[in-house]
């Protein structure tokens, strides 16, 4: 079970059955490789790789991009995540990777002036093209772009435990810290008001009118919910308004799994940088909160089993103030509760209009995923609010270790 080089009809071969079974499968002859093989020979071969592929396989749980492993047939030698980045989602790519290679190569630099960081490992490293770009556009107009792959690193889609949870909050607060000297105007929007409740509520009120897919009538109690909170959920951006917290450059998708954890379950490295924009720290808080307190999974189907688990917030709170102390103001250390609630609700709308809108910004694994997804997260707001005091105490109290 050889590997095969770039080109090499081993290669074509293990790529068509990512397509068929998503399973690498080896020995088909050169003659039998569809049009599919050859299209994604061709497209790997764009890229500055050199190396004898093993195989490629689907890799990972996002809702938003397609992403493939590449396996180098050397076990010493680099492996790489091949992406196609929606550009349904995300309009501009180029501006993206623009963003991306700016935001790499700041933490990169920042990090090379702390001794001891092994800059490979800890941040995302971009494959140009051999005509030195960071992504290559297809003949369909798809737009593909190639990481490092960053062996020996683990990502957890659920948390177990506290030291899991702690080296997180690290990992996202010592990202915030490394780009709060970043100059915001580098940095252009991705997807224009991504977390600005407002706009959202407002495209939601919209699919609530035109009911476009006829599900109106099954989510009544859901449309209630969210009404009902609707303007206490507008304090961040009004906060922000007034200038009393600052834009900075956030990441803006700290679900959990978006930290590659070490062997040894240390934070390794911040991944998907597609949403880092300019942001409030409390919806980084906030997102990670959504998935790492949360006693089940974001789309649980029983909502019973959804509760928040206290221990794992404030380990993931220690982690995070531990570094965030370095450039939190107080505002944006009493914002962090608002986010932990903002973040959950955010989500409850967004997947409530994705339903309303008949599925077509979320991947869906069931008709009713998005109203399952819904469901969900609208039962974790309202533990989160029946939790709030303890929360607020141990966001205050963690505080208080570091800054007394
Ligand atoms: C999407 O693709 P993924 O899983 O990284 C979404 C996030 C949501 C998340 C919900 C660009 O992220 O905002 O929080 O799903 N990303 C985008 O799981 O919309
Ligand atoms: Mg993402």
């Amino acid at each position: 079970m050889g590997g095969c080089p770039v080109g090499g009809a081993a290669f074509i071969y293990c790529w068509g059955l990512v397509n068929f079974l998503c399973l690498p499968i080896f020995g088909r002859l050169m003659n039998q490789s569809t049009s599919t093989d050859i299209r994604i020979h061709n497209l790997i071969a764009a890229f500055n790789i050199d190396a004898d592929i093993a195989s490629v396989t689907a890799f990972g749980s996002g809702h938003i991009n397609d992403t493939y492993r590449i396996k180098n047939s050397d076990p010493n030698g680099i492996d790489y995540l091949l992406q196609r980045v929606n550009h349904h989602v995300f309009k501009d790519v180029p501006i993206l990777m623009q963003n991306l290679l700016y935001v790499t190569e700041h933490l990169k630099q920042k990090l090379s002036e702390i001794p001891g960081s092994d800059l490979e490992k800890e941040v995302i490293t971009i494959v140009e093209t051999r005509d030195g770009k960071p992504y290559f556009r297809d003949d369909d107009g798809n737009y593909w772009r190639v990481f490092h792959f960053l062996k020996d690193t683990r990502s957890y889609d659920q948390v177990t435990t506290g030291q899991q949870a702690y080296e997180g909050g690290k990992a996202f607060g010592r990202f915030q810290a490394l780009l709060a000297d970043m100059e915001p105007g580098l940095i252009k929007d991705t997807i224009p008001d991504f977390h600005n409740i407002e706009s959202r509520l407002a495209k939601f009120e919209k699919a609530v009118e035109a009911d476009k897919v006829g599900r109106l009538h099954k989510i009544l109690p859901e449309i209630e919910f969210v009404r009902q909170r609707a303007d206490e959920m507008g304090e961040i951006l009004r906060l922000g308004r007034t200038g009393e917290l600052p834009l900075r450059i956030v990441h803006n998708d700290t679900k959990f799994n978006n930290v590659l954890l070490d062997r040894y379950d240390h934070a390794q490295c911040v991944i998907d940088l597609d949403t880092v924009m300019p942001g409030y720290v409390a919806y980084d808080f906030g997102d990670s909160i959504r998935t790492i307190a949360n006693t089940a999974s974001e789309d649980e189907e029983n909502v019973k089993l959804i509760g928040i688990n206290i221990s794992l917030f404030e380990s993931y709170t220690k982690g995070y103030l531990k570094e965030a102390v370095l450039f939190l103001t107080e505002p944006e250390l009493n914002s962090l509760l608002k986010g932990v609630l903002l973040l959950p609700y955010a989500q409850t709308v967004r997947f409530l209009t994705d339903y309303l809108e008949g599925d077509h910004y979320y991947k869906i694994h069931n008709p009713d995923h998005n109203l399952q997804r819904t469901r969900a997260q609208l039962t974790l707001v309202k533990k989160l609010e029946e939790n709030r005091d303890r929360l607020s105490h141990i966001i205050n109290h963690t505080w208080r270790l570091y800054k007394p």
